[in-house]
């Protein structure tokens, strides 16, 4: 009897797991169809794409009975999928059937106006201001969304709009974040990646009674048009990159142009032997850190030669687990994301090690070597767009195809390399902007070619580095950002170069990014993320605060 969490096999439940035990409160994992009638309270943690969770279900004979648990009037908690299988469709994988219980499907967001998926932080609107039923929801704090498809607000279709409890706003679309009826309540965010607001509104729903849950709220049937702005905010993401010292410690170390061994014997902050493998702290320990300073993503870059390991000898495995027990905002992990084969000689698929790392507590992937791989072979394939076609054996797309695009990030790492158009007869010649010696020359063009590929293989968000301003505290290269934020239209973060607050401010007006990450900075205490957000709100930016 108690609190039962459904596990379909799919993306990061760990997390949820990790929040509840945090909070105190007991749970057990639905392994059969039987164990729907020990439970007296149920979490579907829906991760991934509809069509997995959807034939996860099937497959393990949970679907009829999911149904039938609903049905019965025990509390239902569902997260972001969770949500949306309480549909009868979606539009992202349209031969699978939805529960049905919610007379609607799901559509997706148009990227007309806005990168999709809709990925970040955004707030929520209560329809009928009178509510006294919040569910733990503050409307002043602002919830992590990972997604491309929605459940519109249909207020004029009373069948629809009873379930609607609040709504949020992303461009100029206004989409369901929570359902509520009876003993269904379900929300399209993530509330075990949401920090602490998210946690209030898990703790909420795990302490109200049944009884109180089981009251219908009068049917909201208000018409709710967008604003002239969302409530959207700018990510600031900060970057761990992790690698074995030559003791065979794993540390948080830090390149300048990718070099992270000491020239100088010294970190500043604390003296090192010149050549040594530079230590900014322990992984765990710095990930807790920005978590707690209100960092609104976390990313850990696994640089070292145990990226081509086995998967037998994964420590970042142990990393991952261990920071997701302190960290309730979303967490990147990249580095080693492509096939390896064990010792025995076992071969192991991108998808499967990528699986390893989500069911350990990350919710992103990030691929840098096999996305520059994959492009190559899409280009072999001709197709009317240029960009070639994909043959569906990519990680890219075996990751995207079963986790969703929101899962995949493509980390880019470009360099620049000025080329003379008069003597250039390289292979990129058609897509070549030829410029002064500081403009966008080979290696930006190059990394357009690489984005658009990876935008059309599935990946869900760029992470734009530069070699060049890596460490170098200069600010980020604006142009370069700018002409790949231009190229795509999935969320872009910019990466290397902040040296200070202004920095963020400049990318973000100048390009209209969706989020920067720093590593330097804040691991030498430089300038604070509660400093960089108070910048970025006295410049009209909106920024969560934690
Ligand atoms: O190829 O899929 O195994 O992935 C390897 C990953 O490791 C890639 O994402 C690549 O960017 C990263 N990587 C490889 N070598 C290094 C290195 O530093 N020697 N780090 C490296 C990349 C860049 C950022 C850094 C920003 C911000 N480091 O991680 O955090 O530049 O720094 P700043 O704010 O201090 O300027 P695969």
């Amino acid at each position: 009897m108690g609190l039962y969490l459904l596990d379909y096999g799919a993306g990061n439940v760990q997390s949820l797991a990790n929040t509840l035990k945090k909070l105190g409160h007991e749970f057990q994992w639905i392994s059969s169809p039987a164990d729907f009638h020990k439970a007296t309270s149920l979490i579907f943690p829906g991760v991934g794409a509809f069509g997995s969770a959807i034939d996860g279900l099937i497959s393990r004979g949970l679907y009829e009975p999911l149904r039938e648990y609903i049905a019965s009037g025990k509390p239902y908690f569902g997260i972001c999928i969770g949500m949306q299988v309480l549909f009868r469709s979606s539009l992202e994988s349209p031969s699978s059937t939805g529960l049905g219980i919610i007379p609607s499907d799901i559509g997706v967001f148009t990227n007309v106006d806005k990168s999709v998926p809709h990925m970040g932080w955004n707030s929520v609107e209560f329809l009928d201001p009178a509510e006294t039923a919040h569910e733990g929801l503050d409307p002043s704090a602002s919830y992590y969304f990972v997604h491309s498809f929605r459940a519109a607000y249909e207020w004029e279709r009373p069948e629809v709009a009873q379930w609607a409890h609040s709504t949020t706003q992303y461009g100029q679309e206004v989409f369901l974040a929570t359902v509520r009826k009876g003993n269904v309540f379900a929300c399209q965010f993530h509330p075990e990646k949401s920090g602490q607001a998210g946690l209030r509104v898990l703790d909420a729903w795990l302490r109200s009674s049944e009884s109180e849950r089981a009251t219908s709220l009068p049917t909201p049937r208000v018409a709710r048009h967008p604003k002239p702005k969302d409530g959207f905010t700018k990510r600031i993401i900060a970057c761990m990159d992790v690698r074995s010292n030559d003791d065979g410690d794993l540390v948080v170390t830090k390149g300048d142009q990718y070099d992270v061994r000491e020239r100088t014997g010294t970190d500043g902050v604390q003296a090192q032997a010149a050549g040594a493998v530079r230590n900014l702290g322990k992984p765990v320990a710095l990930a807790a850190r920005y978590y707690e300073e209100g960092a609104d993503e976390l990313c850990l870059m696994n640089i070292t030669s145990f990226r081509h390991s086995p998967l037998l000898d994964q420590p970042m495995l142990a990393v991952v687990r261990a920071a997701a027990e302190t960290v309730y905002v979303p967490l990147t992990i990249g580095g080693g994301i492509k096939d390896t084969v064990d010792p025995d000689g076992t071969p192991h698929s991108a998808l499967e090690v990528a699986g390893l790392y989500f069911r350990a507590g990350a919710d992103k992937v990030s691929i840098a070597t096999e996305a520059v791989f994959a492009v190559e072979k899409m280009r072999t394939r001709p197709s009317a767009d240029g960009l070639g076609e994909g043959d569906g054996t990519s990680a890219i797309e075996t990751i995207a195809q079963a986790y969703g695009r929101q899962a995949v990030v493509v980390s880019v790492d470009p360099r620049r390399v000025y080329v003379d158009p008069a003597t250039y007869d390289g292979p990129y010649k058609d897509e070549l902007v030829f410029g002064k010696p500081d403009g966008p020359g080979e290696g930006a063009r190059q990394g357009v070619v690489l984005v658009k590929g990876v935008e059309k293989l599935g990946a869900g968000e760029i992470l734009l580095n530069s070699i060049d301003r890596d460490g170098t505290g200069l600010g980020y290269d604006l142009d370069l950002v700018a002409l790949v934020r231009r190229s795509v239209r999935i969320p872009v973060v910019a990466s290397s170069g902040a040296g200070r607050k202004e920095h963020f401010v400049e990318v973000f007006e100048k390009t209209g990014v969706e989020a920067a990450l720093a590593a330097g900075i804040f691991h030498r205490r430089e300038v604070g993320i509660d400093e960089v957000k108070e910048a970025l709100a006295a410049a009209n930016i909106n920024v969560r605060t934690a």
